[in-house]
């Protein structure tokens, strides 16, 4: 009996070693922080996102998409400025707005500052509509 409890002591041991090792890998705290949206005729998937300060969200043109789309910010928090050319990286604060296509465009802001952002594809703005929230 004590033989056991003992062998089943050990294999939990073991297990939540091996949960510790693993944990890690997922990247949840630090640096480093990334999420991914797809954009996809018609619309973003998901529709909002709620992210840390200074993650980088990496947009996705989908493959199979034949309509073009671009993201462009609508409405961010206050005294984030609307870019006026496309871009393809950086801070959100300085580039918010990506270039139109059906395929094969970059867009991979990194949100630096907190706050609610919407944003729309200009050619399907009212199905295409996204909300990323930016939290501490
Ligand atoms: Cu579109």
């Amino acid at each position: 009996m004590i033989k056991r409890v003992f062998t089943i002591a050990v294999a939990l041991l073991a297990m939540f070693s091996m949960a510790a090792v693993v944990m890690p890998a997922t990247g949840v705290a630090g640096k480093g922080k990334k999420a991914k949206v797809k954009v996809i005729d018609d619309f973003f998937s998901p529709d909002t996102l709620k992210v840390k300060k200074n993650t980088k969200v990496s947009f996705k043109w989908d493959k199979t998409n034949l309509n073009t789309h671009n993201v462009t910010l609508k409405k961010g928090p206050k005294g984030v400025k609307k870019t006026k050319k496309p871009c393809a990286k950086g801070k959100i604060t300085k580039c918010n707005k990506s270039a139109s296509g059906s395929i094969g465009i970059n867009f991979a802001p990194t949100f630096n500052k907190k706050g609610t952002y919407k944003f729309v594809c200009t050619i399907h703005p009212t199905v295409m509509k996204l909300t990323v929230k930016v939290k501490k």
